[in-house]
């Protein structure tokens, strides 16, 4: 049997090559691993009588023994120099798990009270059209509502073409078309605009809630609102409706929470569906009224583990998300 030759010399010029780790591990497989030319060799005593067995099989030793010295001073002399770690598999495994982002939480509670109340939840489409997100909702074509409203027309030469949602109010209107009156639905989901400081995103979360019934009146909007924030909070918040204006609600109100001792922080816009959007849903606004909000998810996560700024949730930083 061939004893095999200038293995040691061999390695050594192979591990020249290293850059990464995964260089180095590939290398050492090739000389010390099953496949390797040693281990073929140690297969191959078998065949040798008696007499030479023993003699090879020292010789073979003494060559394993020697890459084996290369490759951990190779090892040792790379921990040395870059952050470097062969991985110890005899080691138990990790045993932490990933837990649901805070903003999941959150929208899975503000889920739960609503559905508790039979409000059937959908999820709408995030790329919609101009119709959906903003003419069916009363929004003219060159009403100045749109500005606060900007976003990604994906047909860029055409508003009539396709966009990422503004908000999820888009959802009132499939839903009013696509059944009939009572409704009572809840819809969560991404909404895009051109925004980005504390307490905005460019990506953020509503859910928007529509209630169309015989006799609902701005009572019955503000009850629930304010049961809702108390659940949420599990606490009586200091709560502020302030008049607003959508095209698609009429009276319309944006609603503050006090936070710290003289901040107000908006949460969420609601009002009480205009009769146009009714109309154009063909539910008839003499027989039915209706109350609808859109809730900001991120603002109310905000509110409740006491983040100060929302671009937080999404920087990726376990730290802060091991934290809230
Ligand atoms: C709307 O989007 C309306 N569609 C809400 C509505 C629904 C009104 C139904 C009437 C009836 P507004 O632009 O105010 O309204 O946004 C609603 C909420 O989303 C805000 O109160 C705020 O909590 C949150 N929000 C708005 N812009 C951002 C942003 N850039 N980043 C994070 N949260 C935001």
């Amino acid at each position: 049997m061939l004893i095999p030759k200038d293995l040691t010399k061999k390695a050594s010029v192979r591990l020249k090559q290293v850059k990464t780790e995964s260089d180095f591990f590939k290398i050492r497989s090739e000389f010390l691993g099953k496949k390797s030319v040693i281990q073929k060799s140690f297969q191959a005593l078998r065949k040798l009588p008696q007499s030479e067995k023993i003699k090879t099989a020292k010789k073979l030793n003494l060559i394993q023994s020697d890459l084996s010295l290369i490759f951990n001073n190779f090892a040792n002399e790379l921990r040395s120099t870059v952050n470097f770690q062969p991985i110890d598999i005899s080691l138990p495994a990790f045993q932490e798990y990933g837990s649901a982002h805070p903003i999941s939480k959150t929208i899975d509670k503000i889920l739960a009270y609503f559905e508790h109340l039979n409000y059937q939840t959908f999820f709408g489409n995030e790329i919609e059209t101009d119709w959906y997100n903003f003419g069916a909702l009363n929004f003219p074509d060159d009403h100045p509502a749109r500005q606060m409203h900007d976003t990604f027309y994906i047909d860029s030469k055409s508003k009539k073409g396709y966009l990422l949602r503004t908000h999820t109010s888009n959802t009132q209107i499939h839903s009013m078309l696509d059944q009939s009156a009572p409704i009572y639905m809840l819809s969560a989901g991404r909404v895009y605009r051109c925004d980005s400081d504390t307490t905005h995103l460019p990506m953020f979360t509503q859910i928007e809630g529509l209630a169309v019934d015989k006799d609902i009146s701005f009572v019955d909007l503000k009850g629930i609102i304010i049961d809702f924030l108390q659940y949420f909070f599990d606490r009586k918040m200091d709560v502020r409706f302030r008049p607003s204006y959508f095209p698609f609600t009429e009276p319309s109100a944006e609603v503050d929470i006090k936070f710290g001792t003289s901040g107000w922080l908006e949460v969420l816009g609601c009002g009480m569906v205009h009769p146009n959007v009714l109309s154009t849903c063909q539910i008839n606004p003499k027989l039915y009224s209706g109350f609808a909000f859109g809730l900001g998810v991120e603002r109310l996560a905000m509110l409740y583990y006491g983040v100060k700024d929302i671009r937080e949730f999404y920087a990726s930083n376990l730290d802060f998300l091991n934290q809230v």
